[in-house]
């Protein structure tokens, strides 16, 4: 059985969740507390030095970190990797823009404001990251008012990607009433068989 290090409340191992959920791949979780400063446990430092989840670990032992690199991997072969190899380049430039300018400013000000709740103390960071952040959702808005989907027209491991902290963007400080193309893709997110919600429910 596939072990997954997890977090709940994060959005990259919700991304992993969400994959594992279309596929119906079952596995065993070992919460972490990333709020925690206690050291974290030898296996998930071995395949992730940093401590950082997710790590997903495989019935051989080896380990994978990297959400998107997760997401990768279990994408190949099923319908939510395109198998066209321009397609695949734009979802892997979507993912490295997730990386890069999404999830690197709606995810940190999503954490330190509603989950360390130090947004006094962090306000300088926050406000650089708000404006990149929502540099990334303007970025958004303009494909997806173009585009049902990310790449191809077809719901991808790019919608994933997205989807995990563009529906708790508000969390960070993120507004997204004046983005309706933002909110009709996230309900076509939402109505995909298998879609389980970062709580793991089914929606
Ligand atoms: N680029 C990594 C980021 C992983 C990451 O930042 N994980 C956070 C939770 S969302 C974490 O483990 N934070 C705790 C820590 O840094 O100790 C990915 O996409 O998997």
């Amino acid at each position: 059985m596939l072990k997954l290090f997890n977090a709940t409340p994060s959005g990259n191992c919700y991304k992993v969740r969400l994959i594992l959920a279309h596929l119906g791949v079952p596995y065993d979780t070992v919460e972490i507390d990333v709020t925690s400063s206690e050291p974290r446990p030898p296996e998930l430092l071995a395949h992730n030095p940093l401590g950082k989840v997710p790590v997903l670990i495989f019935d051989d032992g080896r380990g994978m970190a990297e959400s998107n690199s997760i997401l990768w991997h279990f994408g190949r072969g099923t319908p939510y990797l395109p198998d066209d190899e321009d397609d695949r380049t734009e979802v892997l430039r979507w993912l490295f823009f997730e990386q890069n300018i999404h999830e690197s400013t709606i995810a940190v000000n999503r954490f330190l404001i509603s989950y360390l709740d130090r947004a006094d103390h962090f306000a300088d960071v926050i406000a650089f990251n708000h404006r990149r952040g929502v540099g990334a959702l303007d970025t958004m808005e303009r494909h997806l008012s173009e585009h049902e989907f990310f790449v191809g027209g077809c719901y991808s491991i790019a919608d994933i990607a997205f989807y995990a902290y563009t529906h708790v963007a508000d969390e960070g400080g993120f507004e997204l009433g004046s983005r309706p193309a933002i909110q009709c893709w996230l309900d076509r997110v939402r109505a995909q068989p298998g879609h389980v919600t970062m709580s793991g429910d089914a929606p």
